[in-house]
């Protein structure tokens, strides 16, 4: 039954009303993918009723809704790490009863400021392949929580802080508690006495009750609380990022980061690319990819990787600091030409965020650097998220990878090449700052199965 009903959300997914254009192309992508995927249930549903509104089983059921959302300036890799730690806490839930994870649209990113665009109540079905996050948790989109629950109302928010004294005693110890909140509440009442906030650009949805929780733990501490102190059946976990993992690279932790599969047309753009300028192929690279996650496992060094260097030199607000740890430009294209030599590979992919005048300085002293640049059409098809996306695709499928240090964008990719199967040694690497006396390489992570 609860198989059952993970079908029928990844199939619902593809009615909801948004974004029309690309829910074609997934349409057209999931068909002709994903055609196992549609269960007898689903067809019922039909393509095309927009005003279909969902019969709540889910009521006489009794699912109950985790929502979450992250602090505002986090970016997007960040955000996908905090989506891994909520996953931990579903796994805790489950255990009791029926829940859902209902997956926090995408938007007003500190970091998407590509001009004209509409980025904001982005589903997660245009960067990730939903029903493949369904096969570890129970998902759905907001959309769709709307639709089933009855109302744009999330009848419990609580706001994540930690404790006003710090550490007690320099002493760790996990504990959660209801608290006055410390900061200024991002909520506010409207004439009906319910909360209006940020949800998401969901401008009509209100939270009914907003208290504190200051909390200082990994993510299934607060899973007592959720099961025993409210009976909110939506229940929204503001701050979500102020909990820790449950077991940093644990099974749970690769099971969820090995179910946030890439959407399959940002991932065939990224092959498209690969093949067209790079000459990498699956085939010749021995990077195959299992549409089904579950039945993926690749041995470690089998993955050759294409002909190329991939280099993600992340810029802006990691420059700006003078951090330390950073290079100069001069000093990352160094690095790259002798990576180059030593690898015998005559061609570089570059994934960066660098400003304009910093893009045109790099062309001069890399010119034989390739790029993935949208147009204006593509970028408005996969938004910025998409191309951040595509840039980590290209960079997964390398023969050598080098990173930027504790750049999250890096740490997702050193992820996706370790679900690849590439050997460590050609992925765990970073850029040297000149004036870093002992420039630490990047842990390896191993996956459990
Ligand atoms: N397309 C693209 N975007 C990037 C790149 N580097 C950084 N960005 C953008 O800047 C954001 C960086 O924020 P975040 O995801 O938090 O990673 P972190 O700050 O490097 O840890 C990304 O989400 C992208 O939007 C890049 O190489 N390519
Ligand atoms: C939850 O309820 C228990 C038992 O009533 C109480 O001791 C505890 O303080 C509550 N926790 C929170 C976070 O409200
Ligand atoms: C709001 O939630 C808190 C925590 O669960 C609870 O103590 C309080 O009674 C609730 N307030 C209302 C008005 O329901
Ligand atoms: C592309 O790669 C294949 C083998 O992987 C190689 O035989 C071929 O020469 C390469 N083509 C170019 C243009 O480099
Ligand atoms: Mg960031």
């Amino acid at each position: 039954m609860a198989a059952d009903r993970r079908k029928a959300h990844s199939v619902m997914l593809w009615l909801s009303p948004k974004n029309r254009f690309m829910q074609l192309i997934l349409l057209v992508v999931f068909v002709t993918v994903g055609a196992t995927e549609i269960s007898p249930s689903g067809e019922a549903f039909g393509a095309g009723q927009t005003a279909f509104k969902p019969v709540s089983v889910s009521v006489a059921r009794n699912i109950r809704y985790l929502l979450y959302d992250v602090n505002p300036p986090e970016g997007f890799n960040l955000r996908r790490d905090v989506f891994i730690r909520m996953a931990s806490l579903m796994k805790s839930l489950l255990k009791t009863g029926d829940w859902v994870l209902v997956l926090p649209p995408w938007g007003r990113l500190y970091h998407w400021q590509s001009p004209d665009i509409h980025q904001i109540r982005i589903p997660w079905a245009e960067f990730f392949d939903v029903p493949s996050i369904n096969r570890n948790i129970p998902v759905m989109e907001y959309e769709q929580f709307l639709a089933e629950s009855g109302g744009p109302f999330i009848e419990q928010v609580y706001v994540l802080q930690s404790y006003a004294e710090g550490w007690t005693d320099g002493k760790w110890e996990e504990k959660v508690d209801e608290r006055p909140c410390m900061e200024h509440l991002m909520y506010s009442h409207d004439k009906q006495g319910y909360f209006r906030g940020w949800f998401w650009g969901y401008e009509e949805t209100r939270g009914l009750n907003v208290t504190c929780l200051s909390v200082q733990g990994h993510a299934s501490i607060l899973a007592p609380v959720l099961l025993g102190n409210t009976t909110a059946q939506s229940l929204m976990l503001d701050r979500a990022e102020t909990v820790l993992h449950d077991h940093y690279a644990g099974k749970d932790y690769w099971d969820a980061r090995r179910s946030m599969v890439f959407a399959k047309h940002l991932r065939m753009v990224g092959d498209e690319f690969r093949a067209r300028y790079l000459n990498s192929t699956d085939e010749s690279d021995k990077t195959h990819y299992n549409e089904d996650w579950t039945q993926m496992k690749s041995k470690l060094g089998s993955a050759k990787g294409g002909p190329y260097l991939g280099v993600h030199l992340r810029r802006k607000d990691f420059i700006w600091g003078h951090r330390k740890d950073v290079p100069s430009l001069k000093g990352a294209v160094n690095k790259m030409r002798s990576i180059m030599k030593q690898h015998k590979l005559d061609k570089v992919f570059v994934a960066t965020d660098a400003a304009e005048e910093e893009l045109e300085e790099l062309k001069k002293l890399l010119p034989e650097m390739g790029r993935f640049e949208p147009t204006w059409e593509e970028l408005e098809l996969y938004k910025d998220g998409g191309v951040a996306i595509i840039d980590q695709w290209i960079c997964a499928h390398a023969r050598y990878f080098i990173g930027t240090s504790v750049s999250t964008f890096s740490f997702r990719i050193y992820e996706e090449r370790e679900i690849l199967g590439f050997d460590p040694k050609t992925t765990y690497n970073r850029f040297c700052g000149e004036k870093e006396t002992d420039c630490e390489q990047p842990t390896h992570w191993k996956i459990e199965y």
